[in-house]
């Protein structure tokens, strides 16, 4: 589609380069068989996982530890990209970089540092991030799973639920109550007490593999331990790296969407005219565009705040609740046009739509992203 706003001249040569490598990758090895995949409930992470290491996509705006260091703004063109395929691509690479290594790589020990990132950013090693419990999704300060010393050990019980990666993960970043608050936890998947059945019968993000995790007294050693944070905002921090690489991603859907949509409209004949000739189809293409271009911006300028190192926040609230309300209304107008054909998967539009009804859920419902603006616009807190 034409960049008729000229958008994408803002990036650079590198995000230029980045941005055309995985649109490559996506057409030739998502496109082909991500509707199967989303049929089938099935997401192949040990085949893809080695192939996003190699292009470096994997915690790929972290520094070191073969980690590919690219700026904020480059991850977002990836994110971008990747979710043009789909939802789930792009959750695989934001849970394994945003959620998994980076709390390693900010908060982890050398050791834990050593130990993991370089093996996940090769796609050797999966990672998963376990905040949500199943009686604590918006409000994780009240989390149940808890961390208790015993001698040097720690003892681990409780539960998570909806994790991404969670059954194929090696590793998951845990985060529990200790006598010290909120601590995070590095603990193999293999672990005795450690088990993670796949959660099914999802009707949205189907081609990606979401779990429960249950801790059932499992020990870990003193070491176990992210040193180097405690309290909410270790994982609140987490989501802030993954909810940028959100904003950013579902422009992508949107485009996919409106892609279709256009391609559809120009050869669909109804009253022996391309459907695209009627006003009312143009209108919801021309909304469409600009939604989809809006949040473009947003994601644009959100990457330089990112790259300038003044990012807070509220600015992500924004993004995330701006960017993903833009992508399902396009998406849904998108299924509109394509009429009966909406509903199958023989395009991507209805995949584009179902996942997108998770996107607006996960890291940060549309009401907790409302609450946040409304705290930052009034000073008074209404989330309790
Ligand atoms: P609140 O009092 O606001 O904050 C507690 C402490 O955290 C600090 N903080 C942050 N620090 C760093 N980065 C951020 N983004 C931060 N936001 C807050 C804050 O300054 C404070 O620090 P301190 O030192 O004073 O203690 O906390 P609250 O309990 O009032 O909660 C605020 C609220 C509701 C916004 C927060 O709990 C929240 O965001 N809830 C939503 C939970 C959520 O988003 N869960 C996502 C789970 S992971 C997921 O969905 C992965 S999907 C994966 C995929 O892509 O597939
Ligand atoms: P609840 O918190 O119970 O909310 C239900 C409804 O009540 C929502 O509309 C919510 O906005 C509203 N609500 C809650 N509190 C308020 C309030 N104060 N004011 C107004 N309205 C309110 N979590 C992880 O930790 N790791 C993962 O990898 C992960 N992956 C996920 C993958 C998928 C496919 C999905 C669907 C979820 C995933 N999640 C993950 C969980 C996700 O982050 C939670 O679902 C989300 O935070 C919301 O929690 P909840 O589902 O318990 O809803």
């Amino acid at each position: 589609m034409d960049d008729l706003l000229r958008l994408d001249d803002r990036l650079n040569p590198d995000q230029r380069l980045i941005r055309d490598t995985v649109k490559s990758f996506v057409t030739d090895r998502i496109l082909p068989d991500v509707a199967d995949w989303f049929e089938n409930g099935t997401f192949p992470a040990r085949e893809l996982a080695p192939a996003l290491g190699s292009l470096g996509l994997l915690g790929m705006h972290l520094e070191g530890y073969g980690c590919a260091g690219t700026d904020a703004t480059s991850y977002g063109v990836a994110c971008r990209e990747l979710e043009a395929g789909d939802s789930g691509l792009r959750s695989f690479v934001s849970v394994q970089g945003s959620l998994a290594m980076f709390p390693i790589w900010r908060y982890g020990s050398e050791e834990q540092k050593e130990q993991w990132l370089p093996r996940m950013a090769a796609g050797d090693a999966i990672g998963c991030f376990g905040l949500t419990e199943p009686d604590h999704g918006s409000d994780p300060a009240n989390m149940r799973t808890h961390a208790k010393r015993d001698g040097t050990d720690w003892v681990l019980n409780g539960a998570k639920m909806w994790i991404t990666n969670g059954s194929i993960a090696d590793v998951a970043v845990v985060w529990a109550q200790t006598d010290e608050g909120i601590r995070g936890f590095v603990v193999p998947t293999d672990t005795p007490g450690f088990t993670a059945p796949e959660i099914h019968k999802k009707l949205s993000l189907r081609a990606s593999v979401t779990s429960s995790l249950y801790f059932d007294d499992i020990r870990l050693p003193a070491d176990a331990v992210l040193p180097g944070v405690s309290g909410l905002k270790g994982p609140l921090s987490c989501l802030s790296e993954a909810r940028f690489g959100i904003l950013w991603g579902v422009v992508g859907a949107a485009r996919a969407c409106l892609e279709s949509a256009v391609d559809y409209a120009t050869t669909r004949v109804q009253f022996d005219r391309p459907i695209g000739a009627f006003q009312l189809t143009q209108e919801k293409l021309a909304w469409m565009y600009v939604g989809m271009s809006q949040a473009a911006m947003t994601a644009l300028h959100l990457g330089a705040l990112k790259d300038a190192g003044t990012l807070d926040p509220r600015q992500i609230s924004f993004g995330k609740l701006a960017n993903v309300r833009a992508a399902l209304d396009i998406a849904r107008q998108a299924r509109s046009i394509l009429g009966a054909n909406g509903v199958t998967l023989e395009y991507p539009v209805i995949r584009h739509m179902n996942n997108l009804e998770s996107v607006l859920t996960y890291e940060g419902t549309q009401e907790i992203h409302l609450l946040t603006l409304g705290r930052a616009l009034t000073g008074l807190d209404a989330f309790r």
